[in-house]
């Protein structure tokens, strides 16, 4: 078996980072994570976590009080660095990898040779090669595996991660995975620490097909979403109930339509599809019709509330978070929502209701007519309830709560209280 005696370094702590750090660290290998936010530092170090996902505070105390994980802001030497950093996209949807060479050219003055380092951050085709070559740029001592693939200092891989939040540790352990090296030997490599702690199959490609497997897998599930958000655009034109038609449809063997909702949030399938357009724009004509689509939701959402909303009146707008049931806030079409609602429509008040937050997100905070409340008083208080996420709390709501109010049901959780 390979040794890590000088550990692994995790750098990113966030969604994906973090539970990597700590999975690691359970199955023995002694994991340092790295992360320029120093309330995440001294979090970790404390043995507590700044996310709420199931069962992760539990393993971060135990291997932080075992002494296996520890955290720093500043780089440390390791075998294996795994690099878990934000990929957003810039203004035009154009790809933003700063965080990924600055993690490259972090990690280079600390090789001595020998070591692999892996890419887990959702990446366009040809991010692990530029990793390779920013890591060679600082270092023009070493063989890097982009230039030297016959024999390379240090190997490099791509594997992304394609864990769903709420159920990141199941699935840290379960899925398959996909590991693709910049050679044979770096993916072979690669694999050989999956192999620690994943139970399910993991193959081996190239880093390119590596980086556009993952990017398929989230775009896949973006124009299925976009299709279900058309629906119901559609039926909602021909007074027809979108939800029941989606049921009735998926009673066929071979036909699975999802959901739709309020927009598609969260940081990967809104924003991975724009890798794929933004490598192939001529080609990927589908793909951007259907961000487009999804993009489009939050505003027919504004506009139904708008439609039902009298001068004056007090909106609950049930959940923020970008899906049920996370603490995540980010791309959240949900504050999207709320965000435009409190914009265009001055005079409403606007009860936020989101139980996994204490303060409102920052997109919020400067509106007077947006304050955060909890359930049973926003229901008391509001003329018009809109569910935005069907967090289990709203799922289970006494209909009667609902009686005598406007329902603009995003979700279509509450069928037949439904107005809008
Ligand atoms: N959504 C709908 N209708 C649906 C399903 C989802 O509107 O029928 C919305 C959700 O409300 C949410 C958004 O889509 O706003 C995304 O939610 P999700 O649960 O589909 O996915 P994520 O973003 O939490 O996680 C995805 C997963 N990818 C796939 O399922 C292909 C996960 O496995 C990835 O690891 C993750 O992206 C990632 O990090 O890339």
């Amino acid at each position: 078996m390979t040794s890590y005696e000088r550990g692994v370094a995790v750098i990113g702590l966030g969604y994906i980072g973090l539970p990597t750090s700590a999975v690691l660290a359970d199955h023995g290998l002694r994991v340092h994570g790295v992360d320029t936010d120093p309330r995440v530092v001294e979090a970790l170090n404390r043995g507590t976590v700044h996310i709420v996902e199931p069962d992760l505070d539990e393993v971060v105390r135990r291997v932080v009080d075992a002494g296996r994980l520890t955290a720093s802001a500043d780089m440390v030497a390791a075998d294996v660095y795994v690099v878990a950093v934000p990929t957003p996209f810039v203004d035009d949807h154009q790809p933003d990898l700063r965080h990924v060479e600055q993690a490259a050219r972090a990690i280079a003055p600390l090789l001595r040779g020998d070591e692999l380092v892996i890419l887990e951050s959702t990446c366009p085709p040809g991010s692990t090669a530029r990793m390779s070559a920013w890591i060679a740029e600082e270092r023009p001592d070493l063989r890097l595996p982009h230039e030297h693939p016959e024999s390379p200092d240090v190997h490099i891989a791509h594997c992304p991660e394609r864990v769903l939040p709420g159920h990141t540790l199941d699935e840290l352990v379960s899925n398959d995975r996909v590991v693709g090296g910049l050679t044979p030997e770096c993916g072979r490599r690669a694999a050989s620490l999956y192999e620690l702690f994943v139970e399910g199959e993991i193959s081996l490609t190239d880093a390119a097909s590596a980086e556009m497997a993952k990017l398929v897998e989230n775009t896949f599930r973006d124009v299925n979403i976009a299709f279900a958000n058309e629906l119901a655009e559609v039926c909602d034109h021909l007074g027809l109930d979108v939800w029941q038609v989606i049921e009735l449809a998926n009673h066929h063997p071979r036909v699975q339509v999802l959901q739709p909702g309020p927009g598609v949030g969260g940081h990967c399938i809104a924003v991975d599809p724009w890798f794929i357009a933004a490598a192939a724009p001529e080609q990927a004509r589908l793909i951007r019709q259907a961000r487009e689509v999804n993009d489009a939701r939050p505003q027919q959402v504004v506009d139904r509330v708008d439609g039902v909303a009298a001068t004056g009146a007090t909106v609950a707008c049930l959940g923020l978070a970008f899906k049920p049931d996370v603490d995540d806030m980010r791309e959240s079409p949900a504050v999207t929502v709320v965000q435009r609602l409190a914009e265009s429509r001055p005079d409403l008040h606007l009860l936020a209701v989101e139980p996994y937050a204490e303060k409102l997100p920052a997109a919020l905070a400067p509106y007077d007519n947006v304050v955060l409340d909890d359930l049973a008083e926003a229901l008391d208080r509001s003329d018009v309830v809109l569910l935005l996420v069907h967090h289990a709390a709203f799922v289970d709501l006494d209909p009667a709560l609902l009686e005598d109010k406007q329902v603009v049901d995003t979700r279509g959780i509450w069928r037949g209280s439904r107005t809008g």
